[in-house]
């Protein structure tokens, strides 16, 4: 079966950079290894092109990377039936254009349809993975498909030479010094332990860096630009734009650029310990085999705290330090001044454990095999499906 040959990805910026930039890593992961025909559908190119500079702002049709960009403005109208893909994939269940979806009705063979869900830990996400849910009206099925962390779901984004540029990278030190220096990191820094840090506007980042400057062992803490800026500043005395750093008892805090994609993971892979924050950063610091700290997204009612708890559940045992750190990082916990220091310490004398850990977890995730092939062997079992229920 000659299927898929296209696929069109909808994708609604809602904010910061983890929409685009997963739709983008998946587009070109289908394209690449996959020799897809895919159609990225995009409605915000400024936040697109902070992650990929190739992308030009305020184009209606673009190719960057073998991938076809479209600005997404609400198109209204009717869509030719030629015009739809054989797999469609709306991102975060947004809401197709209406005469894309009365083409998709009147196609045949009709599409395979796929609402892909953002990454949760808990345990409902199997139950609903790949469930159908019928048009009210037209003759359509569409699929929710569920990232995650266990066989019985869609897995993590991982493109096939990820696990060797990784460990190229990380064991080749002129490689790694080179890297450095391009983002005017001196020696020095780069020699001392390195933490990159990202996360949201609201993480206790001041708690941390009173911990840090207090501390015996030099941290050289890497911030690209736009992260946590005003306790950035703050710790500056002066804005938080790339290039700037300071030096405060044992701790240099530096700005960096805000770097592309493929740059962000080998700032991952670089660093000793990393801050990451809502999807996609987190689940590259997952490949990056390095102890990692997630901010959760914030959400109402506290369920972030719940989603928090079930990935520290498979992940680590929250009693420990990696756990304990993530809960007081997250505001679940609420920590003294003085708590600070001591949790970090517990984080440091198991830093060779985390490492064992991250690793071990790595290995385990690759063996539920990755997103995109997941995702198109299950488009694949739908259309047949589909055709035998045509004969
Ligand atoms: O930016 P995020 O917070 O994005 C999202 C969105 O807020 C989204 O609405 C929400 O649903 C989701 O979080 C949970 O965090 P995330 O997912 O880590 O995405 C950041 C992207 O930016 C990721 O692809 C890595 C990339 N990046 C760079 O390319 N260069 C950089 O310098 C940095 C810091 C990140």
């Amino acid at each position: 079966m000659n299927f898929p040959r296209s696929l069109h990805l909808f994708c609604r910026v809602v904010d910061n950079y983890g929409d685009i930039g997963i739709c983008w890593r998946l587009a070109r992961q289908l394209q690449h290894e996959h020799a897809i025909a895919v159609t990225l559908w995009v409605d915000d190119l400024r936040s697109f092109q902070r992650l990929c500079p190739a992308v030009v702002n305020d184009v209606d049709t673009q190719h960057v990377a073998g991938v076809e960009v479209r600005h997404w403005r609400d198109q209204q109208g009717t869509f030719a039936v030629d015009e739809v893909a054989d797999i469609v994939i709306e991102f975060f269940g947004v809401d197709l254009p209406p005469g894309y979806i009365e083409a998709m009705a009147k196609r045949m063979p009709r599409p395979v349809w796929i609402n892909l869900e953002g990454l949760s830990a808990e345990e409902w996400v199997e139950g609903c993975h790949t469930l159908p849910s019928p048009h009210p009206r037209l003759p359509l099925t569409k699929h929710f498909f569920f990232p995650g962390f266990t066989a019985r779901t869609g897995g993590l984004l991982h493109e096939a030479a990820l696990e060797d540029e990784c460990a190229r990278f990380q064991s080749d030190p002129a490689a790694v010094a080179t890297f450095f220096s391009g983002l005017g990191v001196p020696a020095a820094e780069a020699a001392s332990f390195k933490v990159s840090l990202f996360c949201y506007p609201h993480a206790p980042v001041s708690a941390l860096f009173d911990t840090w400057r207090g501390g015996d062992a030099r941290i050289a803490c890497l911030v690209p630009e736009g992260v946590a800026a005003e306790a950035v500043s703050a710790f500056l005395g002066a804005g938080a734009i790339a290039g700037a750093a300071m030096t405060r008892g044992a701790l240099t805090v530096r700005v960096l650029p805000f770097v592309t994609q493929p740059d962000y993971d080998r700032l991952l892979w670089a660093c000793d310990l990393n801050f990451v924050r809502g999807e996609d950063s987190w689940v590259r610091a997952q490949w990056a085999g390095v102890p990692f700290v997630w901010h959760i997204y914030p959400q109402d009612n506290a369920l972030h705290h719940v989603k928090l708890r079930a990935f520290l559940q498979r992940y680590a045992d929250q009693a420990r330090s990696p756990g304990s750190l993530s809960l007081l990082w997250n505001g679940v916990t609420h920590g003294s001044a003085e708590a600070w220091p001591a949790q970090w310490h517990a984080f440091g004398a198991d830093m060779a454990e985390m490492t064992r850990r991250a690793v071990t977890w790595r290995q385990k995730m690759r063996e539920n095999g990755d997103l995109a092939g997941n995702l198109l062997r299950f488009a694949r079992a739908v259309r047949s499906a589909a055709e035998k229920s045509d004969v």
